[in-house]
Parts: C-alpha cells; structure tokens; sequence
C-alpha cells in the first residue's frame, strides 16, 4: 500500500505518546520530537504504520516519545534492526534515531552498510558534536580543540564527515536541517520519509548541558544556496566545501532500493529449536 492510499487526517498531537521528555531544558532534542509528530501528521500515516527504532543516547530516547511503534534497543545497533525489520515488513515506514556517537562511532560499522544496502528507511541522526548522555565525551564529529576535563588540550584528531561518508557509501537521499527550525525540518523529513532508499538527516540539535556553545548554531545555519542535486559528483564537492551548517536536501539520487523476495520460512520454529538444542 503507498503511502497516499493510507493516509488518515492527523494533528501532530496524534504522534505523541503521554510519556513526559527528561531532556535537559532547552536540549535540541525537544524540537526534533516536534518535527516528526509534524512530519507524521503531514504525511497522514496512521501511528501503526510508522516504527520508530532507536539506539542508546538522549537522543535514542525519541520512540518512547512517540505513540508509534517503537524499538529502543542497544547502542550502535539501530540500523540492523530497523533494516531487519524493513526488508520483513516493507509495508511499514520505519524511521531511525540515532546521535552522533551512537551513530558514527559504536555504529559506524552500521552505518556505511545501511548506506550501501539503499534499504527504504528514514535515518536521523541528531548530532550534538559529543556523548551527551556519558556526560560530554567527544565524539566523531567534535572539534579537535574541543577541550574539556575529558580530553584536556581536544582529541586533536580530524572530524569524522557524516554527510559524505553517507554519499560515498550509497545514501539515496542527504540532507542536513537544524533543530531550531522544526517547520522546515519536518518539511525535510516528509521528503526523506516519501523519497525510495535509504534517506539519511543529519539534524543539528545543540546540546545545551555539554555544549553551551552550540546555541550560537542559530547564528550560523543558513539555507543551501543551491538546488538538490542527483549528481554525487557535484553533491561531493558541495558538501565538501560547505561551511557545514547549509541547511537543506543537498543530494537526491535514483538508486534502486534493496528489497529482497520474501521466501516461506524452510523449517517451523519447533524444527529449529530441535536443531539448536544443546
Ligand atoms: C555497548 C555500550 N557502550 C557504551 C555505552 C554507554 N553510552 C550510552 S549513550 C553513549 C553515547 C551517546 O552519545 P550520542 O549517541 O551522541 O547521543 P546523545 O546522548 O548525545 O544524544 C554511550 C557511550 C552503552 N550504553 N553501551
Ligand atoms: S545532556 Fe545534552 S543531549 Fe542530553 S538531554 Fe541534556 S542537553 Fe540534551
């Protein structure tokens, strides 16, 4: 069934479940919950139809949020239960959450491969430049001069780029959006979610408790100067040479996604209980 034949009238309020957040006050988080009741309600999916799955951080913590489906399972793992989870039950729209060191560090490994399968799947990682929940460890993406009591004088290594790791490993659709602009970042999530394969949103989302300095991020996001583009090769280079904080769809591609035929189990659970009997 597409996603127009099931659409039903819904408010963002719809996507809510009554679970209270306990991100800390003024955590990006918070209006990027608000961007996906917005983007649910938009697209008017039914909450059944929508699973939300998660790993382990303050950002991990979205599907309890949501009256969705959810899976909140363990660090880095995400991507490999959601594309489980997609390829059995292509009827459902699975949207993954994720941070920045649950997603490039623990599940990096995870991350390239989802990228190169073209699963259709929605990854948003809400990037906050460092370990928000273990209290402020550096991740992949933080500055190398970041420098705190945990890594005094920074880590002094180059940032991992996620949105070209993303397009050299086969993301189909790219975009980065920032909290503090939930319209706009729902309207990028209602693409991502419609556009087939493997859609990857980086949503910057400042961490007020570790990072206070990332509230000056609404100062500098600004909007993409360009068109999105199917071409990787212009893609690369524009992302490359951004001042990272472009906001927008930077790349759309037209590669076809991974769904494999869904064969009849061979043997009945009990068959195989019998088979792995110790
Ligand atoms: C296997 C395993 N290793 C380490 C941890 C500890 N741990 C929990 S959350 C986290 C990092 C979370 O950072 P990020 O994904 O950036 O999310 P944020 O909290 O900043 O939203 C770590 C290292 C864990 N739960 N499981
Ligand atoms: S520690 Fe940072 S990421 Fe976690 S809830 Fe607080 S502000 Fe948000």
């Amino acid at each position: 069934m597409s996603i127009v034949d099931m659409r039903v009238a819904g408010k963002p309020g719809d996507y809510k479940s009554n679970i209270k957040p306990i991100w800390c006050p003024g955590c990006g988080d918070y209006h990027v919950l608000m961007s996906f009741t917005r983007a649910f309600a938009e697209l008017g999916l039914p909450p059944e139809q929508i699973v939300v799955v998660s790993g382990i951080g303050c950002s991990s913590r979205i599907p309890a949020y949501t009256n969705c489906y959810g899976f909140h399972g363990v660090h880095g793992r995400s991507l490999a239960v959601a594309s489980g989870l997609k390829v059995s039950r292509p009827d459902l729209t699975v949207v993954v959450a994720s941070g920045d060191g649950d997603g490039y560090s623990i599940g990096g490994n995870h991350f390239l491969h989802a990228c190169r399968r073209n699963i259709d799947m929605t990854y948003v990682v809400m990037d906050n430049r460092v370990y928000g929940m273990t209290k402020g460890q550096p991740s992949p993406t933080t500055e190398p001069d970041f420098d705190t009591a945990l890594s005094p004088g920074g880590t002094g290594l180059r940032p991992f780029h996620p949105l070209v790791i993303a397009l050299a490993s086969g993301a189909n659709f790219i975009a980065r959006c920032f909290s503090g602009e939930p319209n706009e970042t729902a309207s990028v999530l209602v693409e991502a979610i419609k556009h087939p394969g493997f859609s990857f949103v980086e949503i910057l989302s400042p961490c007020v408790t570790f990072r206070p300095d990332e509230t000056e991020w609404k100062n500098l996001v600004h909007p993409a100067p360009v068109a999105p583009t199917n071409d990787p090769a212009k893609a690369v280079r524009r992302i490359m040479t951004d001042d990272g904080f472009n906001i927008g769809i930077l790349y759309r591609g037209d590669r076809k996604p991974y769904q494999p035929e869904i064969g009849q189990p061979s043997a009945d659970l009990a068959e195989l209980e019998k088979e792995f009997e110790l």
